[in-house]
């Protein structure tokens, strides 16, 4: 953009409050400001996102597009201005005309079209990817309803729809009605042959969807690059508007961009479900194919100016999609759209927990998306042609993609596509020696490891201001735009002066988060206690249960002997249970119970402090990653695929306690091992387990009574009102032998929690810890991620 002055910004500022809203900026409300302030940057990246769409075709650049049912941007103004390098500028030219920018901030509703880690990550990516000056667009849905809005009633999670979106639009997008495309869905489909031999698809009785592009900007940091984000929303196409005579059925298709993750318990909603992920996938695919085109070069080249990305399972579809597309519309032959389709596509997994590889009923495909189906089925023959001989039956067998009247999206993604990655090490080596070794057999050359990361910019400059100006003040500002120079900090881990410095930082955000807890929860934080915190998605094997455990321990320890010398602590917990998920929502009562029965219990003299906050999202992380002095990465070893807020918290300083799972490995290689508090069982010892069938955690129960103790609480009433969750938490651990071994890591667990205590009291020691963790955060950032996929994976840099 233009150089910018202050007096010019408040001009503009003005005269766009005045154009839309008719008021003066005294009279304006916050969410006019934000309004405003949102459109006037629209206003100054508009030439910069024309010039890289007229970049990118005139020079012919290849491009990414990342596909994904996910992204979570949370609010985008901060981000906005600090990228487009005016984020001191107007916070000092607002401030001049009364204006309060944090009030404006405060104005934007979180933009959470995802659920967690997964589509936190592919927003990290879409700041990244302009960043690093790379043509990468993401391609996704532009959900009404965002991630269900979490209110805690009576202990339990009560979920509310989250209307996000005001309803003359979101401030960041652009709706593009010009190029929006029809995608069909539902009748039949037979192949008729023509005189050349060619086979022509006829369809018959489809349904037509009018899919209309929304444009979101996505700002690269000060270096003038402006990608897009695309979300695709549903409307009812005006020329097929006999299909849908009934209100009934219009509402049907509105609600196709109504939610994200609508309930697929039913058949019904299993099928909007399959027809998002094929809405989204189509209608990507017809733009960039049709984009492609224009070019005049040989269809069965696309992959040498295109990169299609499968973001998890749910857009595999591109793969029978782009064939379709290339075949059907273009005329090209099955082994050249073959070829290159395969060299277009790239999947990233996300997860070793089988219940996640979607897996859908061949009747549901071929009733929703038939010629999909048709062509699935013909990639399914040939790929079963093409291996017999070759491997062993059961591998085939095991690798296809249709199997028991079931298609497997991940092997469609696999055989359909040239590369396949997991997101840590420990996660990808796990995806090669265990849940897709078979794969490993047929395609060693497509797999490899891309470790996440995050978008540093906004973890530290955006939500820790006050560390920041530190880290200017100590090792100057290039870190910024350097993340790398952080390291630089090395030399200063045991000078005092820093880490008093940064222990006041530290507190300053402590008190910011108490505060916020005081006015929403009215409990009283005492800030120079431990601020231990756990906040993500609540899973059976992230195992908040365990914390929990040790939450009890420490309470009992403390009935016992109220004199105990213990350093203070505060138990923070933020999490969202899918609403499905009986067990997560248990023990959402339990950490609530447990907060009661402790924070008014005075006999603890302030000792131990439990919070649950409501509505965990990306905006509350900024206020609670930045106020954390010990991060829990607990879950069971082999689990978790790689975590990301392990990385924000270390980026923040705090001291990661940790099992060997995920990134927590790469953590602990990236600051040693003195400065990560590690336990419990690692993979092998899991893995042993599993081979052996040796785990009995009733025997632990029965030879433990320290353990014997804390879980018995669950039923004996020490916890009030959870007489019913206590009981089926206790069936967990007892009687169905404890699935996350969670009795056999307690005992380390809990040491190494004592070791933290004590660890902390000894503030020159726990300070070089903090600022070593600080110091050596640089190596996460998802510019270098990204850069990794856009060079090995997607060749676009
Ligand atoms: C998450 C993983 O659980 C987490 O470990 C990872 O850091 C994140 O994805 C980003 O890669 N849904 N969410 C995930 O996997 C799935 C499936």
């Amino acid at each position: 953009m233009e150089q910018l002055t202050k007096e010019q910004f408040i001009k503009d500022f003005k005269a766009q409050l005045h154009t839309d809203y008719l008021v003066d900026n005294n009279e304006a409300t916050a969410e006019e400001h934000f309004r405003t302030l949102g459109k006037l940057i629209k206003r100054y990246v508009m030439s910069d996102w024309l010039r890289r769409r007229d970049e990118i075709v005139k020079e012919q650049k290849k491009t990414a597009y990342y596909f994904s049912i996910e992204f979570l941007p949370g609010k985008m103004l901060q981000t906005n201005l600090l990228n487009l390098g005016i984020y001191d500028l107007v916070t000092e030219a607002l401030a001049d005309i009364n204006v309060d920018l944090t009030v404006l901030v405060e104005a934007e509703r979180d933009m959470a079209l995802g659920n967690g880690g997964l589509g936190r990550l592919a927003s990290c990516f879409m700041d990244s990817l302009p960043t690093i000056g790379a043509p990468g667009f993401g391609n996704g849905i532009r959900y009404k309803y965002g991630l269900f809005k979490q209110r805690i009633v009576n202990g339990y999670q009560v979920e509310l729809p989250d209307a996000w979106l005001p309803s003359e639009g979101s401030v960041w997008e652009t709706k593009k009605p010009h190029s929006a495309v029809d995608v069909k869905i539902y009748g039949s489909v037979y192949l008729a042959p023509q005189e050349d031999g060619a086979l022509k698809p006829i369809y018959e009785n489809v349904k037509t969807l009018h899919a209309v592009p929304y444009d979101v900007i996505q700002i690269g940091f000060n270096n003038g690059v402006v990608n897009n984000l695309r979300l695709w929303d549903v409307e009812l196409p005006e020329k097929y508007e006999l299909d849908y005579q009934t209100l009934a059925d219009r509402r049907r298709v509105e609600d196709i961009t109504s939610f994200l993750y609508p309930d697929d318990s039913s058949r019904d909603g299993q099928a909007m479900r399959l027809i998002q992920e094929y809405f989204m996938v189509s209608a990507g695919l017809q733009t960039i194919v049709a984009s492609y085109a224009k070019m005049q070069l040989p269809m069965a080249k696309i992959h040498e100016k295109v990169a299609v990305h499968i973001n998890d399972t749910h857009p595999a579809m591109a793969v029978p999609e782009l064939m379709r597309i290339l075949m059907d519309d273009y005329g090209v032959k099955w082994d050249d759209a073959w070829a290159t389709t395969t060299q277009v596509m790239s999947y990233t997994n996300h997860t070793v927990l089988s219940e996640a590889l979607e897996k859908w009923d061949t009747g549901l495909f071929k009733e929703i998306v038939p010629r999909i189906h048709q062509i699935i089925g013909e990639i399914d023959r040939k790929f079963v042609k093409e291996w017999a001989g070759k491997v062993d039956t059961g591998i085939i067998d095991r690798t296809r993609i249709v199997q028991n009247n079931q298609i497997h999206m991940a092997n469609l993604a696999i055989i359909g596509g040239h590369s396949v990655n997991g997101v840590a090490k420990l996660h990808t080596e796990l995806l090669i020696e265990d849940v897709l070794k078979e794969f490993y057999v047929l395609f060693p050359e497509k797999f490899n490891n891309k470790t996440n990361g995050i978008a540093q910019r906004r973890w530290s400059q955006i939500a820790n201001p006050g560390m920041s100006a530190l880290l200017d003040d100590l090792i100057g500002k290039g870190w910024r735009s350097n993340i790398h120079e952080l390291s630089e900090l090395e030399e200063l881990l045991t000078r005092s002066d820093v880490q008093t410095s940064f222990y006041q930082v530290k507190q300053a955000n402590k008190q910011k988060l108490a505060d916020y807890v005081k006015k929403t929860l009215d409990i009283d934080l005492p800030i120079d206690a431990i601020f231990d915190v756990q906040v993500k998605r609540l899973h059976a094997y992230k195992r908040q249960l365990l914390n929990v455990m040790h939450i009890i321990k420490l309470y009992q320890d403390l009935k016992d002997d109220p004199g105990l010398e213990m350093t203070p602590r505060v138990f923070i917990f933020g999490a969202k249970a899918a609403p499905g998920y009986h067990f997560a929502k248990s023990v959402i009562k339990i950490i609530n119970e447990l907060a009661n029965l402790i924070n008014y219990d005075t006999s603890l003299n302030d000792k131990l402090k439990v919070v649950f906050l409501e509505n965990y999202n990306v905006s509350l992380a900024e206020l609670i990653v930045p106020a954390a002095d010990v991060s829990e990465q607990i879950s069971t070893a082999g689990k978790e695929a790689s975590g990301t807020s392990n990385m924000k918290f270390m980026m923040n300083g705090a001291l990661t306690l940790a099992t060997l799972d995920g990134a927590n490995i790469e953590i602990k290689d990236a600051v040693g091992e003195d400065n990560i508090v590690i336990f419990g069982m690692d993979k092998d010892a899991v893995y042993a387990h599993y081979d052996k069938h040796d785990y009995n955690s009733r025997a632990i129960y029965d030879s433990d009574p320290t353990i014997k103790r804390v879980v018995d609480a669950f039923i004996d009433g020490t916890i009030p009102n959870t007489h019913y969750e206590g009981h089926e938490i206790w069936d967990a651990l007892i009687s169905y032998n404890d699935e996350y071994f969670l009795l056999e890591d307690f005992t380390d667990y809990a040491e190494k929690q004592a070791y933290i205590s004590e660890l902390y009291q000894d503030k020159p020691i726990w300070q070089a810890k903090v600022i070593k963790n600080i110091a050596n955060s640089g190596r996460f950032s998802s510019d270098d991620t990204i850069e990794g996929y856009a060079k090995d994976i997607w060749g676009i840099i």
